[in-house]
């Protein structure tokens, strides 16, 4: 991934090529251009998505939540019950937990994502917590598990997609059922007409097409919490769930692409890198910025958060000294004191692969 050849892709491939399959799940579940990365909410459409299976559609008129389990009032609430409570919007930014795997080698198969799964949405819903208080959790109550309406096939178990969050988190203020997204209701294919968002976890904890929370009295074995998104180098292995966004900087490649490698060029002016930085463990303290490929690093300025869940915008004054090839990388540093390496230990599934951005930019 870091050559630094111009190769132009004429119909053949060789071992690194992506798979028939990766292609297929690639052109479903598209990213977020880099670009957008100047706004500080993704438009809709713009914003990457991550769908395991099919989106379904949903008659919202017929619909329901069910909120069961372990309490002692369950409810069956409409979309109008929902809307009528307490609303709050909060910008959120979510990335995948597969972001970056298709640049670790060996490449783990699946969505091969290079850099762009990730978002910021304007989420609008209301807090779960009192919904769950109403509800009544019982004492022994461990885990809040959210099932969505979109069933598929996943390590040969026929499943819902469906998440679990220890009762801690799922109680935590900022955590939404969401019915808007940027002041609009959720698009299908973001979870019509209902959604879970948890700021700071990595992208699959929000589940979508929510249908039914079920408050738990023991810890969930399903697929996506026991087996999916697990931090292990081996199938027999346990692993360690993946929780909260490993810290990140990403930078808006400067210039101008080529159409079909999308290298960069850029003049001998000066150039303002722009880009965001988040963390799921706390705010984001410095980024710093490259322009000799990781050499040398210097400060870029930081502008103030605008929303505690939402990335925080830096720029950088860049002023190239001569033309030829320059590489271009950013990296920040949280509150909790983590720096993103320049390597990321692999695993299993690609997840949590938080290396620094490498841009390969000829100045002219
Ligand atoms: N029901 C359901 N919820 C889901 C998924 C899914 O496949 N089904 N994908 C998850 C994953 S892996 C991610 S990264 C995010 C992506 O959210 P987005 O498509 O709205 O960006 O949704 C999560 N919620
Ligand atoms: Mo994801």
């Amino acid at each position: 991934m870091r050559s630094r050849s111009v190769s132009i892709p004429q119909g053949t491939a060789d071992a690194s090529a992506i798979t028939p399959d990766e292609l297929r799940l690639a052109v479903r579940n598209h990213g977020m251009p880099l670009e957008a990365l100047a706004y500080d909410v993704t438009p809709i459409g713009m914003h990457y998505l991550l769908i395991h299976y099919d989106v379904p559609r949903v008659d919202a008129t017929s619909w329901r939540l069910e909120v069961d389990g372990a309490v002692s009032r369950p409810m069956s609430l409409t979309l109008a019950d929902l809307g009528a409570r307490p609303t709050v919007t909060s910008a959120v930014t979510f990335e995948c937990a597969g972001n970056g795997r298709a640049l670790l080698d060996p490449r783990p198969l699946s969505q091969p994502w290079l850099l762009e799964a990730v978002g910021t949405g304007s989420w609008t819903g209301t807090t779960l917590a009192p919904l769950l208080a109403e509800a009544g959790i019982a004492d022994e109550a461990v885990e809040v598990l959210f099932t969505g309406l979109d069933r598929g096939v996943e390590g040969e178990l026929e499943q819902s997609y469906r998440r679990s969050l220890p009762v801690a988190e799922a109680l935590q203020p900022d955590v939404l059922l969401a019915w808007g997204m940027n002041g609009a209701p959720l698009p299908p294919q973001h979870g019509f007409p209902l959604r879970l968002v948890v700021p700071g976890w990595y992208g699959m904890t929000n589940v979508k097409w929510v249908s039914r929370i079920t408050v738990l009295d023991e810890p969930f074995t399903g697929y996506q919490n026991a087996r999916g998104y697990r931090l292990r180098l081996d199938t027999d292995e346990q692993g360690v769930p993946v929780s909260r966004m490993a810290v990140r900087a990403l930078m808006v490649p400067p210039g101008i692409p080529d159409f079909a490698t999308r290298r960069r060029f850029a003049d001998r002016t000066e150039h303002v890198i722009e880009g965001r930085a988040w963390s799921g463990a706390g705010t984001i303290e410095a980024v710093d910025v490259s322009t000799d490929g990781a050499v040398t690093w210097e400060p870029a300025e930081l502008e103030p958060a605008a929303d505690p869940h939402a990335w925080r915008r830096w720029t950088f004054d860049w002023r190239p000294q001569a033309a030829g090839d320059h590489e271009l990388c950013c990296r920040a540093t949280d509150a909790a004191g983590n720096r993103q390496p320049l390597e990321s230990p692999w695993n299993l599934g690609g997840y949590a692969n938080n290396a620094v951005q490498r841009v390969d930019v000829t100045v002219t």
